[in-house]
């Protein structure tokens, strides 16, 4: 188990590192910047509060603007009631997940008939998000304990990835599962 500990971790600084080398550049430049605003401070002392404020209110704006205004934007599928019964036609494709892996209801669905995808855990906190057969992710549904997701999706013909992108321990890297869509006519 080790090693696949170790493996989690890699990954885990891997998929961090811009994150972290963006914080230290961040923390670097402000600090410089702390060094020459000090020097300053004999000379212009209230007009540097009054522009610090300033500052923190326009970057505290673009920050709400610009989270809010992309919230719509967020590939979520969240519990909506409206989508709670299966309409006619639709296909159900139901996804269990646990450490570590998935039990799918079905591995395969036909291409032409919407899918719904309902997700839930048996135990800790989840994620599936769902690649289609050239890799693109099309949707995360963050699967909570004792909470159901779901979204509708209209698929392709191919083979489709589920993976868990929510770390949840030893096995997480190998939490995966596959299901295929067939083309008309079971092809
Ligand atoms: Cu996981």
């Amino acid at each position: 188990m080790w090693g696949s500990s170790l493996g989690a971790l890699l990954i885990l600084l891997y998929v961090t590192s811009p994150f972290l080398v963006v914080f230290f550049l961040l923390v670097f430049l402000s600090v410089r910047r702390g060094r020459q605003a000090e020097k300053l401070l004999n000379t212009s002392k209230k007009r540097l509060a009054v522009a610090e404020v300033l500052w923190l209110m326009l970057v505290a704006s673009i920050w709400t603007a610009v989270n809010v205004s992309s919230l719509s934007w967020i590939p979520a599928g969240v519990g909506d009631p409206a989508l709670a019964v299966p309409a006619a036609g639709e296909q159900v494709l139901e996804v269990e997940a646990f450490m570590w892996g998935y039990n799918l209801s079905t591995t395969t669905l036909e291409a032409g008939r919407p899918v719904r995808v309902v997700a839930w855990s048996t135990d800790t906190l989840h994620s599936t998000g769902i690649y289609s057969p050239d890799g693109e992710l099309l949707v995360t549904l963050m699967l909570m304990p004792g909470m159901r997701e779901q979204v509708l999706l209209t698929l392709e013909p191919g083979v489709y990835t589920l993976r868990c992108l929510e770390f949840c321990g030893d096995g997480h890297a190998f939490m995966s599962a596959v299901f295929t869509v067939a083309g008309a006519g079971g092809g």
